[in-house]
């Protein structure tokens, strides 16, 4: 069976170990009412920021997932794992090889349960996730949802993450590529500054990811939860 913490999540706030959030905003954000919290980065995850974040987080008492990108930071006692791999990367140890050598250094380790892929589709070209795993990002809409057939339809991934990170994407496009998912539930994440964009990317995605405007400007951060949790698919 197919985990499915993640089922009912239609607001994630997105967490980053390696930037500074005071006591108050992490409440403030842990109180809004959004589903869940992923913690995930692409760069200066360290095992011990993670687990610190983390702790910080069961004040409270909302879900927390933790996206592993890299083995050495697989903090125990997350309510849930993602795992990406990067269907448009140009390097195939972001797609499978990462994924492998993982599994056969630590596999034994994981709690099964708990754990799902998650198939990233990096759209934004200027993004730090596109850059450090050289994903094609600048490809056609035809493709962008061709990509993601291969992840829901052939692969079976349960995940599918739209992700335009720094950037809010072209939700015309999320919509195409929902519409052409057999199983994968869409998570859309970029560039969400505050709620109208947060409205828009609740009626293209299944689930809507918010991360840097938590840092930027919270208080345009809190509204976007009730914008995406106010829109109910038709
Ligand atoms: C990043 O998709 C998330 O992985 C959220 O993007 O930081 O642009 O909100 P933003």
């Amino acid at each position: 069976m197919v985990p499915s913490f993640y089922k009912g999540w239609r607001h994630v706030f997105k967490l980053d170990p390696d930037r500074e959030i005071g006591d108050a905003a992490l409440e403030a954000a842990c109180l809004s009412g959004t589903d869940a919290i992923l913690v995930g980065g692409s760069t200066g995850l360290t095992f011990d920021n993670t687990v610190e974040l983390l702790s910080r987080i069961r004040r409270y008492e909302l879900p927390c997932a933790l996206e592993l990108s890299d083995p050495s930071v697989g903090v125990p006692g997350f309510d849930g794992y993602f795992v990406p791999m990067v269907l448009n990367s140009a390097r195939p140890e972001w797609i499978i090889g990462h994924h492998a050598a993982a599994l056969r250094d630590y596999g034994h380790l994981l709690p099964w349960e708990s754990v799902v892929g998650e198939a990233y589709l990096v759209l934004n070209p200027a993004s730090d996730v596109a850059r450090v795993t050289e994903a094609r990002a600048d490809i056609g809409a035809g493709d962008a949802v061709a990509f993601s057939q291969v992840a829901d339809r052939l692969w079976n991934v349960p995940v599918l993450y739209v992700e335009y990170s720094g950037a809010f994407g072209d939700m015309e496009w999320v919509r195409r590529i929902r519409a052409g998912l057999r199983q994968a539930r869409l998570f859309y994440g970029g560039g969400i500054d505050g709620p109208d964009k947060a409205r828009e990317a609740a009626e293209a995605a299944d689930t809507v990811v918010v991360g840097n405007v938590i840092y930027s400007d919270l208080q345009a951060a809190l509204e976007t939860v009730h914008a995406v949790k106010g829109f109910h698919h038709q």
